[in-house]
């Protein structure tokens, strides 16, 4: 199996939300890789990978960083790759991160999520991979049918409920 999505976070202290992706990514059959990697305490490792990433068949970046979170912007100043930033919750109620994430210079996007967003990171870049793939577009379209699902359920649940005045 070749990875074609790869999750990097900052440190392993991130991996309790980056997980998250990973475990939709086993449930949606996308192969991916998983990296510790460090906008400052590892950068030409960072600059190794980001511009080797594309000709080793990745075709999205997933990263996640708390605090002065420069690793997506790093990693997307160095590849033409889509990179997706996860804003991990560390200091500041994660407000520094998400804004060291969203905040970048025209010409170096970074699509952002919310604050610990891995799982909907994970989603969009499958829906950027369902693009070009059929097999992927259908399993995220299960996947998101069975959100449609939690909520008919949820309505039921409720329906039982009762309260003196609830009609
Ligand atoms: C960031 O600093 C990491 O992404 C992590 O969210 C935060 C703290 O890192 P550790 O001190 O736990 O390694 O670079």
């Amino acid at each position: 199996m070749k990875p074609i999505v790869s999750i990097i976070m900052g440190s392993t202290s991130d991996l309790p939300i980056m997980e998250k992706a990973a475990a939709f990514f086993d449930s949606t059959e996308i192969p991916f890789e998983m990296l510790a990697l460090s906008a400052h305490r590892t950068p030409r490792e960072v600059e190794q990978f980001a511009s080797s990433a594309k000709e080793r068949g990745i075709k999205v970046i997933i990263a996640g960083a708390g605090m002065a979170a420069h690793l997506g912007g790093v990693i997307a100043s160095l590849t033409t790759l889509p990179v997706i930033g996860v804003p991990i919750r560390s200091s500041f109620d994660g407000l520094d991160s998400l804004l060291a994430i969203v905040q970048m210079p025209p010409g170096i996007p970074v699509a952002t999520v919310g604050v610990n967003g891995a799982l909907n990171a994970a989603i969009l870049a499958a829906e950027i991979l369902a693009v070009g793939d059929e097999n992927i577009d259908r399993r995220v379209a299960e996947y998101k049918s069975s959100l449609t699902d939690k909520i008919v359920k949820a309505n039921e649940e409720l329906g039982k409920i009762e309260y003196k005045f609830k009609c």
